[in-house]
């Protein structure tokens, strides 16, 4: 499932204006063509943001096209091209999102008012997979603590709980996927309110595409991809630490914290390098995925082996 295309590879030598541009002939081309259906994002809006400071250390932004075609969404298939084949399965016209359990201002947000909850900037961040594989995305959102503020967690308020958004009459039933559902994930209030923590709401300047987590999802990227839950309608802050799905489905191969640590194998693979995708030899893993500096204080005096 590593393995790519020949073709794939020249997009690493693609900037991303090349590759903005290359998307806008795609999207205009395409306008006219229903059977690529799935290709295209449901609803593709430009945003407004503010460029900021955060950029991969100058690392190569992957084009649009490996960050919207090689996915994990288990709701929309198990296999890394399903999600796109099958994005429009995701029908959010009943989406919503809301925010309650400890907090003195419960909200709820449609699909509307999604893109004005907080001022929009831009992230530029690295992606780890537990399995194995990178990718570096521009994304457009708001740190989560911008949202939490708004609801002012009360001081029972420990924990943060996610849902995604499921919708069993389109999507993969719990025996297709092999992993329960609805997908949920937590973190610990303090990671939670940490100013990289992103909820992000769009890709290269436009709204997310529906396999990135349409129409909103969680980025925190000193941590393995799979924290970063996709597509979610319910944030609930909480006394006790919540469950996170692939924890619950093997608690030794994936832990609650998952923080990028290349010192833990993962039972099955090596953790200490990974593949970027484009690319074709692989590269050093890095503690808490190059952002030590910032996060490493939030584990101190925590063993890292054991609150993996
Ligand atoms: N709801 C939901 N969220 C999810 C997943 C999923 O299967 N369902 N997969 C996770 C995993 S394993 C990864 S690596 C990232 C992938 O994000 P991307 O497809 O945008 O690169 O999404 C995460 N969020
Ligand atoms: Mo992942």
């Amino acid at each position: 499932m590593l393995i790519r295309k020949p073709a794939d590879l020249k997009y690493s030598e693609v900037t991303p204006k090349d590759v903005y541009l290359d998307r806008r002939q795609f999207l205009g081309a395409a306008a006219g063509a229903a059977a690529l259906g799935g290709a295209i994002p449901a609803y593709a809006a430009k945003l407004n943001f503010q460029k900021t400071a955060y950029n991969a250390g100058n690392e190569k932004i992957n084009p649009l096209k490996d960050i919207t075609s090689y996915n994990n969404f288990y709701e929309l298939g198990t296999g890394k091209e399903d999600p796109s084949e099958n994005a429009t399965k995701l029908k959010l016209d009943e989406w919503s999102l809301s925010i309650e359990g400890e907090v003195a201002n419960k909200k709820k947000f449609g699909l509307a008012d999604v893109l004005k909850i907080a001022p929009l900037e831009e992230r530029i961040y690295r992606m780890r997979c537990v399995e194995a594989w990178s990718v570096v995305v521009p994304w457009v959102g708001f740190p989560l603590a911008a949202l939490l503020q708004q609801v002012q967690p009360t001081t029972k308020a420990k924990w943060v709980a996610f849902e995604s958004f499921y919708d069993r009459a389109h999507m993969l039933s719990e025996r297709q996927a092999n992993i329960p559902f609805p997908y949920v994930e937590g973190l610990r209030l303090d990671e939670a309110m940490h100013p990289l923590t992103l909820l992000a709401v769009g890709i290269y300047g436009e709204t997310l595409p529906n396999q990135n987590g349409a129409p909103i999802r969680l980025v925190i990227p000193w941590k393995y991809g799979f924290k970063g839950i996709k597509s979610i309608t319910k944030i609930r802050l909480v006394e006790k630490q919540p469950p996170s799905t692939w924890n619950v489905v093997g608690a030794n191969e994936y832990g609650f914290y998952s923080n990028v640590n290349p010192q833990r194998d993962h039972p099955r693979w090596t953790q200490k390098s990974e593949r970027r995708l484009g690319e074709v030899f692989r590269r050093a893993t890095l503690p808490f995925n190059g952002y030590a500096d910032q996060v490493a204080g939030m584990y101190a005096g925590m063993d890292l082996m054991k609150n993996y």
